[in-house]
């Protein structure tokens, strides 16, 4: 070999290590190393070498990753110790059973446990020899899977080379293949615009892409690893306990569970399955349990096997989140904006932990791709607070008599015409505020916490106040003080509510520019939208007179929002409603007022608040920021001068740190506010 092709092999094995070390960091560790620019400059860089010398392409260079298409199918796998299934416990009493079962088997006094979130994705089998990947099979039947290798390797968070110089000659990992929520979300949200088929749930979608002949389709699915045994073992020795062989894994580059933790005793496994069910919604991937398994290795044989479960472990369910229940009829609901949302009424059903009896419907076209008729049998899915879906129509079961579902022509509220803008999903009553659904709803809208935060207008008094035509428009709201005698007739509205609510009206008259503008609900304007326009435009005047194109200028305001926006002001209605909520009274500081200090510390600075803090709410520091000056902007990229982050900050921060953001946290915070006299 030249010289010159020695140091192109090693640029090549140093850029190899190099790609390695920034996918295991991105991928495995969630922090990383290098912008996503870098990562391509040596991706290509490396795919230039190989190029020129297909003979020096190694085993663990990640252009390895995609590769051809099995010639024959996926191989059938005998697993060289076989892939046992866990026991499950429902609730506690099965939990202290198990304890106490073990307990007395091992006998030992107090038994230390190994627990950690049992991921809703599919187990695997993962086997390197000599450090380096070999092979990756499903779990199949428990004694023989399929030879996934070529699907495997697509995964950036499956290690191709163990992260070691003295690997075992032979390592066989178990691990549990997932697509986290965010991944799942965005996959079944490009099907549904292609009008594809949508997958139910992220295991679904997981076991769907793992399932794919062609690898270039699983390498196109945000699938992740997480590792959780090790399941053989050849010339080198164990540790003696299940926790150490996590961090082992850990170590070799195997991403494993953050949540993973050894605990002592029944107590111990309660608080940890009430922490964690805590924290369930939050996590950004599925889980249906937690796995709890005898810590120490010796114990763990002592104990053995029964049938073909380990008696040392046992997987605590939580509720289910999916449901099988039948559609007993479809109500349409109307909302602020006229939206037609189709509402599935349900056989009363337990699932995420509360009894559901509506499940969203989306719309039209929601309905014929699902397929659903009035009597179906459905499966229903509520994970977190998301709305309860349809996720599945059960064909086979169908009865005899379920019937088509006939979307309305008019509004089921005020009767005017149901209209489908073309290339919407969506059908909209056209009544505007003469709709009484669209008029509660929009006053629903002004008086929450994020808009003009009324407190004590809550949900059913405005029902009420509508259909007592005491509420045409927001207006209204500032002219109750002149009827307290209605107010006192509503529903439990006594001397004391009528008082404290005509209070918070009052109070609501001092706002913020861009709460006022939020609250107005122009379609597509959520508050981030708001607080961006009313920062670019400053005042009222300006915004209500700018026109598409000046609209256009502002960050993150598209065509579609501009043009709603320049709808919404040249309503009549709506001219007059702002104009008579400033008559009543309605006010706020404006940046350049005479009321403000005139110092704007933060002028041109873009700040990003991120995570949970316990100070103030997020709002109330993003209303400090923009009075100092500061553009507040939902993402963090390059132009970000500063990232406020809370506890539990999450993928903004790691992004913020990729970029070199500076970070703040909480107390620098403080101060600063306290330094600038704002709190
Ligand atoms: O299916 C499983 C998921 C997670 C497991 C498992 C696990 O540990 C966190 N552990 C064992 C021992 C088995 N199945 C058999």
């Amino acid at each position: 070999m030249s010289d010159t092709q020695t140091s192109s092999r090693e640029e090549m094995l140093t850029l190899i290590r190099q790609l390695n070390d920034y996918s295991y960091a991105y991928h495995v560790k969630d922090e990383p190393l290098v912008p996503d620019a870098e990562y391509d400059r040596c991706y290509r860089a490396l795919q230039a070498i190989e190029a020129q010398h297909p003979e020096w392409v190694q085993a663990d260079s990640p252009t390895q990753r995609v590769g051809e298409k099995p010639d024959n199918g996926f191989a059938s796998v005998e697993h060289t110790v076989p892939m046992l299934s866990l026991d499950n416990a429902f609730d506690n009493d099965s939990m202290v059973d198990f304890d106490e079962r073990v307990q007395k088997l091992s006998q030992a006094a107090v038994l230390t446990y190994c627990c950690e979130p049992k991921l809703d994705g599919l187990a695997i089998s993962l086997r390197y020899e000599d450090g380096l990947l070999v092979r990756g099979v499903t779990r199949g039947d428990g004694l023989v899977g399929e030879d996934i290798t070529s699907n495997i390797k697509t995964i950036y968070s499956v290690p191709m080379r163990l992260r070691t110089e003295t690997p075992p000659p032979v390592l066989e990992v178990r691990g549990e293949i997932y697509m986290p929520k965010e991944g799942f979300e965005k996959l079944n949200q490009q099907a549904a615009e292609k009008g594809e088929k949508t997958f139910v749930n992220p295991r679904n979608a997981a076991a769907g892409s793992l399932r794919q002949l062609d690898p270039k389709i699983t390498a196109s699915r945000p699938l992740v690893l997480c590792a959780y045994s090790i399941g053989y073992v050849e010339g080198w020795q164990q540790p003696d306990s299940h926790y150490e062989g996590l961090l082992q894994l850990s170590e070799w580059g195997f991403k494993i569970n953050q949540l993973m933790q050894r605990v002592e005793g029944i107590q111990g496994c309660l608080d940890y399955y009430d922490k964690v069910a805590a924290e369930r919604d939050g996590l950004s991937y599925d889980i249906d349990g937690i796995v709890y398994k005898v810590d120490s290795i010796a114990q763990q044989k002592q104990l053995g096997f029964v049938a073909r479960a380990p008696r040392w472990a046992i997987a605590r369910k939580f509720p289910a989140q999916e449901e099988v229940t039948q559609i007993l009829g479809v109500d349409f609901q109307v909302g602020r904006t006229g939206a037609i949302t189709p509402v599935a009424r349900l056989q009363p059903t337990f699932v995420g932990g509360v009894t559901v009896s509506n499940a969203t419907l989306h719309n039209q076209d929601e309905i014929e791709r699902l397929g659903v008729k009035v009597k179906d049998w459905v499966m229903i899915r509520r994970a977190g607070d998301v709305i309860p879906q349809v996720v599945q129509v059960l064909t086979e079961r169908r009865p005899e008599d379920a019937t088509e579902v006939v979307f309305p022509v008019q509004c089921p509220v005020c009767e005017s015409d149901i209209e489908r803008v073309e290339g919407e999903a969506v059908q909209r009553c056209t009544g505007g505020l003469v709709c009484g659904a669209q008029l509660k709803e929009r006053l629903k809208h002004f008086v929450s916490r994020k808009a003009m935060d009324i407190d004590g207008l809550g949900d059913k008094l405005i029902e009420q106040l509508v259909d007592a035509k005491l509420l045409n428009t927001p207006v209204d709201i500032y002219r109750l003080k002149e009827k307290p005698a209605r107010l006192l007739a509503m529903e439990r509205m006594g001397d004391k509510s009528v008082e404290k609510l005509l209070n918070a009206i009052e109070a609501s008259k001092q706002t913020l520019f861009n709460r006022f503008v939020y609250a107005l609900g122009i379609r597509e304007v959520g508050e981030a939208t708001a607080r961006t326009v009313t920062q670019y435009f400053g005042t009222l005047d300006a915004l209500m007179n700018a026109t598409q194109e000046e609209l256009i200028e502002v960050e993150d305001v598209g065509p579609i929002v501009a043009q709603h926006i320049r709808l919404f002001f040249e309503q009549e209605d709506n001219v007059a409603t702002v104009h008579g909520l400033l008559e009543q009274g309605v006010h706020w500081q404006m940046a350049e007022s005479s009321e403000d200090s005139g110092e704007r510390p933060l002028e041109g600075k873009t700040y990003v608040v991120t995570g949970t803090l316990s100070r103030y709410s997020r709002d109330e520091v993003k209303d400090h920021l923009i009075k100092l000056g500061a553009k507040v902007s939902g993402s963090v990229s390059g132009k970000t001068d500063c990232l406020v982050a809370g506890e539990k900050a999450g993928s903004k921060l790691t992004k913020a740190q990729s970029l070199e953001v500076p970070v703040m946290d909480e107390e620098a915070l403080h101060e600063m506010l306290t330094g600038f006299g704002v709190v």
